[in-house]
């Protein structure tokens, strides 16, 4: 957690290792911070976070309640919150770190100057506001699809690629949670043994979809139809192979973010990626069944370790026990889940995997909160 201190006068703000019910959550952050703080850049720390004004675009949504919830928990540190919202929602009152803050609008955000600016309003908000936050001088960290593949924005997963990060990115673009979860398993594989091709299969959260997806399962669960209907389809008792829109190629916008963003954030064009999406009626998180090929040759006992020391990643793996990741146990969790290792007989250097992880969590809200605690420890805003 965060903890002022003060040293010769000087008012220091350090990470101190949290001590909460929270510690498993945060311990691959907090590793990552030992090795980044160096005591010189104390003093700076102290002047930055005197005066942190942090923005939440779309602070109303599932993503920006959980950001909010997120930057509390983790003791980003806040000095004032700046909650934005659209124009019905200007005014309502938002609580955070026991204050309660009224919701403004795009323009009053932008004269309150704040250092960081974390969006989740929607890709036409983005490519609208991105930039005029950014000609303000404020850093905008992106969820939604705009800027991803941008060429001049940085796509970033902290565990992945947070060295990418310069201090003139004025927009950095958080990648999609399915995408999200699969490199920060893969990551480290594909440093070991160099990742061919992967094929990979989701079975998404309604969450992923926001409220009204949410909605629509609960009234289904309880009553058998609902009359807000986020999908075409009944989604409970149902499987839906769609997620977002159909592109010409036959793929949808879903499938084709996870083979673009993964050689991105990877920074390996070399990576062949074939996705299938589908919509299941789960809440806690989403759930990835992958086969990756890989150019060398690998044992297994080697993979389990590489996956044990890989920050953010718990290998839940046992088939004596039954132990393996389910979203249920990944709900409100930081970490991705790998278990199912197992290597494909089918063909040489091919491994299958289960992957799972909260899709609002590491999935949106915790990796765009990593990304700013990224900028924050490193002085880049
Ligand atoms: C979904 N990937 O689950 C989306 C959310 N960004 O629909």
């Amino acid at each position: 957690m965060l903890t002022a201190l003060t040293i010769n006068n000087l008012p220091l703000t350090i990470y101190f290792s949290a001590c909460s019910g929270h510690a498993i959550n945060h311990s691959p952050f907090r590793r990552q911070l030992t090795s980044m703080l160096s005591p010189l850049s104390f003093p700076i720390f102290a002047q930055k976070f005197s005066r942190m004004r942090i923005a939440v675009v779309g602070a109303t949504g599932l993503v920006g309640t959980k950001m909010l919830q997120v930057l509390e928990e983790r003791q980003f540190p806040v000095t004032e919150l700046v909650p934005v919202a659209s124009e019905r929602s200007v005014g309502k009152m938002v609580k955070f770190a026991g204050k309660e803050y009224a919701v403004v609008g795009m323009q009053q955000a932008i004269d309150l100057k704040p250092a960081i600016a974390l969006f989740s309003a929607g890709g036409a908000t983005s490519t609208q506001w991105a930039p005029e936050f950014a000609k303000a001088g404020i850093t905008v960290i992106d969820n939604s699809s705009a800027w991803r593949m941008a060429a001049n924005v940085p796509l970033v997963v902290p565990e992945v690629n947070a060295q990418v990060l310069k201090a003139t990115d004025k927009i950095i673009a958080n990648p999609n949670c399915s995408t999200i979860q699969m490199v920060v398993a893969l990551k480290p594989l594909h440093d070991a043994f160099s990742i061919k091709r992967i094929v990979v299969s989701t079975y998404q959260s309604v969450t992923g979809t926001g409220v009204k997806a949410v909605d629509q399962l609960m009234n289904e669960r309880a009553h058998g139809s609902s009359d807000v209907m986020a999908y075409k389809y009944r989604i409970d008792l149902n499987a839906i192979p769609q997620i977002d829109v159909f592109l010409d190629n036959g793929y949808t916008k879903e499938e084709m973010k996870m083979v673009n963003e993964t050689c991105k954030i990877m920074g390996d064009n070399s990576i062949k990626v074939s996705a299938t999406t589908v919509r299941i009626p789960v809440m806690g998180g989403h759930s990835e069944s992958v086969n990756v090929e890989f150019n060398k040759p690998f044992e297994l006992t080697k993979v389990r370790t590489l996956l044990q020391q890989a920050s953010g990643v718990v290998v839940e793996d046992d088939p004596a026990t039954q132990l393996y990741p389910m979203p249920m146990n990944a709900h409100e969790r930081d970490e991705v889940f790998v278990g199912r290792l197992r290597v494909d007989e089918t063909q040489p250097n091919t491994l299958n995997m289960w992957i799972v992880s909260d899709n609002l969590r590491k999935g949106a809200a915790t990796n765009a909160v990593q990304i700013a605690e990224y900028l924050v420890t490193n002085q880049l805003v």
